[in-house]
């Protein structure tokens, strides 16, 4: 190639990385050193607004959970509507003989016919053949679709919305066959179903798709004007996450209604912007009896007021789409928050509640993340459990199981058979 005039071309080059690194810059800063961590004071849990110390099981399922709960929905994730459409059901698979036999798998849409346009969710539920049901199981959502979760050639791909891929499995976002079990790592089903538990999981984009329309697709789009006045969208309406799990909790409405299910014994889980959608849904859906975080981070376990790895401005500038907009007043401004994550851990007491970390994940801070669990033991006391309150974060690979759990494995930002074979012997623990 004849270069004609090198000093153009190193002209435009310096202008297309300034364009990138200026918008790098554009991006609020992460903080990975912890001697930059500012000092804080988390708030208070166990006192009432009217200033009243918290010292009864009693007083705080009263009084200060709803406190804490609404402090919540007003600041960070947004009100879901209270109204429920009525619920269809339709399967559209059932195959009686899966996993050589060893598992029934069925698929099921839930649609809401009075609503025009009505999202559909297809739930895909595993449950064992051998054992006397109704089994204890797992719900939880997955990030592209269910037919990624698992390699039986019967599972539906999903038909909207996919975040693109650059590895084929998805397609002017649209997903494709070659996307089939690529994310099988995540979901263990034979260990769960050998394990005698059941599973639910749905693809997170049935209930709302991931991306930052303005609320006008997904579950959003079934509540037009809720909190919508004159003056725009309310700063307290849902986000993409309050709907996620206001999905959770219409999957839990199903298997509740399914006599394959211990609608009792069911734990929600999830993995990071669905680890935050797990807790979120573990604490507006007490029916879910114990509730898993998995690398959820910033907006999940991880107390906002450290402000190490992903910030609230951080992802609030990435992801604005994710939290109700009053969440935005709290980027850089942290300290003014009215809550702090080790009181959304504290909204699932007296259920046991599991945060888990991992070695290189620094970006979801898993020293924050283990801090407000710590923070979290009081309100675990008042109901007489015995919940991790050491101060120091146990060892890698050393799990600590109570009636809270916590482990910190090694190893980056991910959902493995480790933490698995974790979920699995706490759900032993509290469900047997
Ligand atoms: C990241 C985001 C995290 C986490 C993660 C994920 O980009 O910053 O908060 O949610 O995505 O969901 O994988």
């Amino acid at each position: 190639m004849i270069i004609q005039n090198p000093g153009r071309i190193s002209l435009i080059a310096a202008v297309i990385s300034l364009a990138f690194v200026m918008s790098e810059s554009d991006l609020p800063a992460a903080n990975y050193d912890e001697s930059k961590v500012p000092d804080y004071v988390l708030p208070e849990v166990l006192v009432t607004a009217a200033g009243a110390p918290v010292d009864s099981a009693g007083l705080w399922e009263k009084t200060r959970r709803p406190e804490i709960l609404k402090l919540f929905e007003n600041h960070v994730y947004g009100t879901q509507p209270g109204e429920i459409p009525v619920a269809a059901y339709e399967q559209i698979l059932h195959v009686a003989d899966a996993l050589d036999g060893r598992a029934t798998l069925r698929e099921i849409r839930i649609n809401f016919p009075e609503i025009n346009n009505s999202p559909e969710i297809f739930v895909l539920l595993w449950t064992p053949n051998k054992g006397q049901g109704p089994f204890p199981g797992f719900a939880g959502l997955n990030f592209n679709g269910n037919h990624t979760t698992h390699a039986d050639p019967r599972i539906r791909i999903p038909t909207g919305w996919v975040r693109s891929s650059n590895d084929g499995t998805v397609v002017n976002n649209r997903a494709t066959e070659a996307g089939r079990d690529s994310s099988a790592g995540r979901w263990p089903v034979e260990k769960i179903i050998d394990r005698g538990y059941a599973l639910a999981t749905a693809y997170c984009g049935d209930i709302d798709p991931d991306f930052h329309d303005g609320f006008k697709n997904g579950v959003h789009a079934m509540f037009p004007s809720f909190k919508t006045g004159a003056s725009g969208r309310d700063p307290e309406a849902w986000g993409t996450i309050a709907g996620w799990a206001w999905g959770l909790s219409r999957i839990m409405d199903l298997l509740d209604a399914d006599s394959a299910f211990d609608s009792e014994r069911i734990a929600v889980i999830g993995h990071s912007r669905l680890g935050k959608t797990s807790l979120w849904a573990g604490a507006t859906d007490t029916r879910f009896g114990l509730v898993i975080s998995n690398n959820s981070g910033c907006g999940g376990a991880a107390l906002s007021r450290r402000a190490f790895g992903e910030t609230v401005a951080r992802i609030n500038t990435s992801f604005p789409h994710w939290f109700c907009d009053r969440f935005k007043e709290y980027n850089d401004n942290e300290s003014a928050l009215p809550v702090d994550q080790h009181m959304l851990l504290a909204l699932m007491a007296p259920r046991p509640v599991y945060v888990a970390s991992a070695e290189d994940d620094r970006w979801a801070d898993p020293k924050g993340e283990f801090l407000a669990l710590r923070n979290a033991a009081g309100i675990y006391r008042l109901f007489e459990k015995d919940p991790v309150d050491s101060d120091s974060m146990p060892e890698i690979n050393q799990p600590v199981h109570k009636d809270t759990g916590y482990h910190i494995r090694s190893g980056k930002h991910d959902i493995n058979d480790y933490d698995w074979t974790q979920y699995l012997d706490f759900a032993d623990k509290h469900f047997r």
